[in-house]
């Protein structure tokens, strides 16, 4: 808790899923002695989950507000304008992203494919362009990538949600290596099956197909990634945790996956 504490923590994708998971537990890890800025396009979620924390820990500072990181022109100014005590960020969690389909090459949807370079990969880029400068000039911050076993293990009708995700692999080495001699921290995160509503998303609400995914086996909740992220975050400055890859037990690749 003390290696969190006052922490400044912006989360991309707070709606659902990992990001939500996060904030929550930045918030229990921290006994609230943290500022969350939870953003995302459902801002009605950001402010029921900004309720309930503030419920559970007065002390807690939280900023909800609406960012869609798809729309590139309005990243810098929201980082700039951005209420005085929240404008100092220590921690970047780039969490926003989603597959579109499962669809082979030749047969993808184009805007199934816009949109998932424009949220994973481009998304992901110019949040961490906006935020990075505030780092640069106190010499300290982390920066936590969400990618995912698929950036590591590409699968069939995956080519594009593949792509994106090995897209954030090399930006996040690449940046850790240019920021190789501050003490800025870039984290990568890659869950495997998590239970969320990425595969709803993915299969565009056919709750019959997302539930198939899990079908037979035990999913890990996104409580779990948001503990390693935490765990990564609250190492000591010396420590950088550069990549996690994270299995529910069935599970040994993107495809190898067992089924009770
Ligand atoms: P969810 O669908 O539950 O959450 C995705 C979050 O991203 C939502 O909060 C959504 O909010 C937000 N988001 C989507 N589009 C945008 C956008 N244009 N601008 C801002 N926010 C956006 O899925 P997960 O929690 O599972 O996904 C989180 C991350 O984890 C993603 O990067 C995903 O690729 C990755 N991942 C997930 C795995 C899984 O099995 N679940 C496995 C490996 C990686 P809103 O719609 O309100 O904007
Ligand atoms: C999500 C995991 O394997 O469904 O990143 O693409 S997978």
């Amino acid at each position: 808790a003390e290696r969190l504490a006052n922490k400044i923590v912006l989360i991309t994708g707070a709606s659902s899923g990992i990001g939500e998971a996060t904030a929550r537990e930045f918030a229990q890890a921290s006994n609230g002695q943290i500022k969350l800025i939870l953003t995302a396009r459902r801002h009605e979620r950001l402010v029921s989950l900004s309720d309930s924390l503030i419920k559970e820990y007065p002390q807690i500072q939280i900023h909800a507000a609406k960012l869609d990181v798809t729309a590139k022109e309005t990243i810098k100014p929201f980082i700039s304008s951005l209420p005085a005590e929240f404008a100092n960020i220590d921690v970047l969690i780039n969490n926003a992203g989603k597959a579109l389909g499962k669809a082979n090459v030749g047969e993808i949807e184009d805007e199934d494919i816009d949109g998932m370079f424009q949220t994973n990969v481009l998304g992901l880029v110019h949040v961490t362009q906006a935020v990075l400068p505030i780092f640069k000039a106190k010499n300290s911050g982390d920066i936590v990538n969400i990618g995912s076993v698929a950036g590591r293990d590409p699968y069939p009708g995956g080519a594009i949600y593949c792509a994106t995700k090995s897209a954030v692999k090399f930006f996040s080495h690449s940046l850790r290596k240019e920021l190789i001699n501050t003490k800025i921290r870039v984290l990568e995160v890659d869950p495997g099956a998590v239970l969320t509503e990425f595969s709803l998303v993915r299969f565009k609400g056919d709750a019959e197909k997302a539930d198939e995914v899990y079908s037979g086996t035990s999913p890990l909740g996104p409580e779990d990634i948001a503990e390693a992220i935490i765990f990564g975050v609250s190492r000591r400055q010396n420590t950088v945790i550069a990549e996690t890859l994270v299995f529910p037990q069935h599970q040994a690749s993107a495809s190898h996956v067992y089924r009770s």
